[in-house]
């Protein structure tokens, strides 16, 4: 007969935490959120750990190279999607690595024959008022001039006007050479009081830019996450079909970690994908594997050599697996019970391996509750689908700005592979929608919020550290009737939110 659990499966919001002893030092600014992310050997060190708990989710909607450099300034990771063709995604990776603090590559370029008209349309589109004029219109071509909005004025002029008879020529330009530092761009600008240095190399070819505006922001990201090079710390997903041609092109790239990105993780392809990357790179290489949802599928996982392991089935905001094909469990249970195996796992071998919650925090209170339960960190792709960074469009609807969303296993992404069982690879039926979120702004402002209200709740437990948050946190399961007394209740509340962050 079928083995029938006694415990139903649980989610995040039907648990509270218990405040602890709180002492004088339990302030915001005492609590660490290191985290470790590779399996690790009692008394050393993992070799990546981010500085906060957060990674996005290996999603089309979510995690380009933007949204890695984006979050590993913050401190985290980004995995950039795979359901993309293995050039394009190496090339993401690239970017991401070479991208270097406030030298930004120029996203708005024209050719100096193109008219005024093209540049309000350019700028309507992508919303920079700094356009570079190339010889061919690339982002690397050879620069022959900039227009910004002092070069123009759309009330006097006629917008066929050709921009070589507006632009600032070349020969007027203030420039830097490929090669100096941002303290030097930085200081050319203020010399020059120019709002924008473009940087140039050897045969007049353009690099990027250095923005006045963006002086502040790159001197306070203390968090950021840098590896030995000093360049941002950079995820993929990888499937366990094309594993032998596109990890050998994403460490080429210069990728720090990847995982396996699959609906279901307790299986043999990914034992066969391990097994090949182990034997391929030794532990040189960082992977990481899922999803499971129990003590079996990690105990499997960890055996295989997986860096981490990724929980979580059926819990993601876009998901319908647990509808379409009746597999899945709740996130708490599945993240309780993960972390049990996972520390009689390191009580047993010595070996340390991090597990990371993933899809389903929906309240910035499930991130201190996933880590209370025994996540060393969380993968979240609605809540960073909402913000600048994400690569999805930005829409008006119905007077609120949405971005949009969707699943990986949605007709729209089409990535057979992620729910792959070694079939004929055709996706035979949908297993995620395609949605709106409510835009929320940029990813700095919202992380830096979403983590103060981690860190106070860790200070009302009494802990600093997120392993200290591991040992000591006191957990409730809720009724029905005391989530309701949880909320606002028995007034009538003057603002609605619409902006989803909770
Ligand atoms: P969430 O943060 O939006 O709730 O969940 C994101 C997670 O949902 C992803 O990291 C991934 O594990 C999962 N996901 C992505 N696509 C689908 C789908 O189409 C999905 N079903 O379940």
């Amino acid at each position: 007969m079928a083995t029938v659990l006694k415990e139903p499966s649980r989610t995040f919001n039907e648990y509270l935490i218990i405040p602890g002893y709180s002492g004088a030092d339990a302030i915001p600014e005492n609590v660490s959120l290191k985290t470790p992310v590779v399996r690790f050997q009692k008394g050393e060190e993992p070799e990546i750990s981010m500085n906060i708990p957060l990674t996005s989710a290996v999603m089309q909607a979510v995690s380009d190279n933007n949204m890695a450099v984006a979050l590993a300034k913050e401190g985290g990771i980004s995995f950039i999607f795979g359901s993309q063709s293995i050039e394009s995604q190496a090339a993401m990776v690239k970017k991401a690595k070479s991208h270097k603090a406030g030298f930004v590559p120029s996203d708005s370029n024209l050719r100096p024959d193109q008219t005024l008209q093209d540049v309000i349309d350019l700028k309507a589109e992508k919303g920079h008022s700094t356009v570079s004029i190339t010889e061919d219109g690339t982002s690397d071509g050879k620069l022959v001039g900039i227009v910004t909005s002092r070069d123009y004025r759309v009330s006097r002029m006629d917008v066929d006007t050709p921009i070589s008879e507006f632009m600032t020529p070349f020969d007027k330009l203030i420039y830097g050479k490929d090669g100096i530092t941002l303290s030097e761009a930085n200081d050319i600008i203020w010399d020059n009081k120019v709002n924008q240095l473009p940087v140039i190399d050897d045969n007049q070819r353009l690099k990027a830019f250095v923005f006045r505006k963006d002086y502040d922001s790159h001197k306070e990201n203390p968090n950021e996450l840098l590896d030995a090079g000093k360049r941002y710390v950079v995820g993929a997903g990888i499937n366990t079909r094309d594993f032998k041609e596109r990890v050998p092109a994403l460490v080429d790239a210069g990728v720090d970690i990847m995982t396996i990105d699959s609906s279901e993780g307790y299986s043999e392809w990914q034992a066969i994908t391990l097994k090949w990357i182990r034997d391929t790179y030794g532990n040189k290489v960082k992977v990481g594997a899922g999803n499971v949802v129990d003590a079996d599928g990690f105990n499997f996982l960890a055996e295989c050599g997986a860096d981490f392991i990724k929980v979580g089935i059926g819990g993601g905001s876009i998901c319908i697996t647990r509808e379409q094909k009746g597999i899945g469990r709740g996130q708490a249970s599945s993240i309780i019970e993960v972390a049990q195996a996972r520390d009689e796992y390191f009580k047993k071998t010595g070996t340390y391996i991090p597990i990371c919650s993933d899809g389903g925090i929906v309240y910035d209170y499930h991130i201190t509750l996933a880590l209370a339960m025994g996540a060393d960190f969380v993968m979240l792709g609605r809540y960073f689908a909402r913000f600048d960074e994400s690569p999805s469009a930005k829409l008006m609807v119905n007077g609120n700005y949405v971005k949009e969303y969707w699943g990986e296993g949605s007709a729209r992404a089409r990535n057979w592979q992620r729910y792959d069982l070694g079939g004929d690879g055709k996706m035979k039926f949908e297993e995620g929608v395609d949605s709106y979120v409510p835009y929320a702004g940029t990813l700095h402002d919202n992380v830096l919020r979403s983590l103060n209200k981690v860190k106070s709740t860790m200070c009302n437990c009494g802990v600093l550290t997120i392993p200290d948050l591991h040992k000591n946190a006191k957990l409730t399961l809720v009724s029905a009737v005391s989530i309701v007394e949880g909320g606002a209740h028995d007034v009538i509340p003057k603002e609605i939110s619409t902006t989803g962050n909770k």
